[in-house]
């Protein structure tokens, strides 16, 4: 479909619209967001931990002081007036998942397996920083024959890291006391594996009604340069009367639409470590006391603000995007401006930390479909579905440019999907111009 002569800017109020309208400055089509209260908080005012520092009398009343936690642009139900939340008053994540399973018998036994997730990040935080001085680097070899491991079924070489965080993982969900789940699949596994074979043990074939996804280390090229990493999870509930194979699981209970995950999450090893987590009622974030190695509920509620200035994108490859990606990062840049703020860009190349920063403050992250990879990088299943899910469960959105990417149903484990999340406005706006430049390919294949 031929290009329309392009018009000049006006209100979006119908997508047949030029969509650039949307970066013009303080034009109605973008509602005049502010950022919640506008002070300029830092990121994240730092908590003197109870137990260490906080015994210093000197500091504990610094302590009182700078308790605004979360960061200014995610409003949390803390920051309505509520009086601000001493370390100590701050619920432990074994806590809320105690009582937000018992809540909701969808996930009931989920508690014990997202725990013992927890505690596998808790390891994976402290291999990932000693990763330097224990020599964790490189490719991983055959314990057996020393020699280098095979390619993984992404064709890249496996790292050691990769290896020793997806054996934590693939323990963590597996090995949970109540055997909730009864399979896995994994960036680094070519196929899925039942928890029967994970551990070793036939007891473990008789578990449960759950399989989980997972990307073990994402990001990993950043570990060499101590740039912040991550983890990625998500968990489905098997289908009703599904029929295991002899391998113990069903593929049928992996390949289903996000819609279908009952909780998903990720772990961003960074400046702090933060877990963070939805159940399906709304998204919560858990700060890593690294004194007492505890998760602590540090951002109850996170909301992600309607429009955000931010946006995050692999720009070396931008000659290879889609035209309507080009158009729409062009016309950003044009204007210079969204929702009246200065348009800035971030990529730190993990999506964890990149998602992270833009669930915080808003804007838009992009990894799109490039002519050498029409689907993108990313992995549906493991790496764009969950982070999907967080998103629009923070009031977010997260999109292929033609739907939502939670309606996408996989049809391989490993298959690739062309992603963007973020805020609302954001990510609505990137879709116009998807409409706008007729690039109108429904990969939804049902
Ligand atoms: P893995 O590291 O798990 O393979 O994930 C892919 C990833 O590293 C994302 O975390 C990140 O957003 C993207 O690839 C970076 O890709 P590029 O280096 O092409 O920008």
């Amino acid at each position: 479909m031929g290009k329309r002569a392009l018009c000049s800017c006006l209100v979006i109020a119908a997508s047949s619209l030029h969509p650039s309208a949307a970066f013009a400055p303080s034009t109605s089509s973008l509602p005049a967001v502010k950022h919640h209260n506008g002070a300029a908080i830092p990121a994240a005012s730092t908590r003197l931990s109870a137990g260490s520092f906080y015994d210093d009398p000197l500091l504990s009343s610094s302590a009182n002081r700078s308790s605004n936690s979360n960061t200014a642009s995610s409003q949390s139900s803390q920051q309505q007036g509520a009086a601000p939340l001493k370390k100590k008053d701050l619920r432990t994540l074994q806590r809320f998942l105690e009582v937000e399973c018992w809540k909701s018998p969808s996930i009931r036994n989920l508690d014990r397996t997202l725990l013992g997730v927890s505690d596998a990040c808790k390891q994976i935080n402290r291999i990932v920083q000693r990763a330097q001085t224990d020599d964790l680097y490189g490719a991983a070899v055959d314990p057996v024959t020393g020699q280098q491991v095979d390619e993984n079924v992404q064709g890249e070489v496996q790292q050691q890291l990769d290896v020793l965080c997806n054996t934590l993982m693939l323990r963590a969900f597996c090995g949970a006391s109540n055997n909730a789940i009864c399979a896995v699949a994994s960036e680094e596994e070519p196929l899925p594996r039942s928890c029967a074979d994970v551990m070793g043990y036939d007891m473990f074939s008789t578990a449960g009604e759950y399989v989980a996804v997972f990307d073990p280390i994402d990001g990993s090229k950043n570990i060499d340069s101590s740039l912040p990493v991550g983890t990625v999870f998500g968990i489905y509930k098997s289908p009703e009367g599904v029929k295991r194979g002899d391998e113990g699981y069903s593929l049928d209970s992996f390949l289903q639409r996000g819609t279908k995950m009952v909780a998903a999450g990720y772990c961003l090893y960074s400046a702090t470590t933060v877990l963070v987590l939805t159940l399906g009622s709304g998204v919560h974030g858990f700060t890593l006391d690294p004194d007492k190695q505890t998760f602590l509920q540090t951002h109850p509620n996170m909301r992600i603000p309607d429009v955000g200035c931010l946006y995050s994108f692999n720009e070396a490859n931008s000659r290879e995007f889609t035209e309507p990606v080009q158009q729409y990062l062009e016309k950003m840049k044009e204007s210079g401006k969204i929702g009246g703020k200065k348009v800035s860009s971030r990529y730190v190349g993990a999506l964890v930390a990149d998602v992270h920063n833009i669930l915080i403050n808003g804007g838009i992250y992009g990894y799109p479909s490039t002519r050498d990879n029409p689907n993108g990088k990313l992995r549906l299943l493991y790496e764009s579905a969950p982070m999907a899910m967080i998103m629009e469960q923070a009031g977010g959105a997260g999109s292929t440019g033609h739907g939502r990417i939670l309606d996408v149903l996989p049809r391989a484990i490993h298959e690739r999907v062309p992603t963007f999340l973020g805020s609302v406005e954001n990510v609505f706006e990137l879709d116009q111009f998807h409409k706008y430049y007729g690039e109108d390919d429904d990969d939804d294949d049902e």
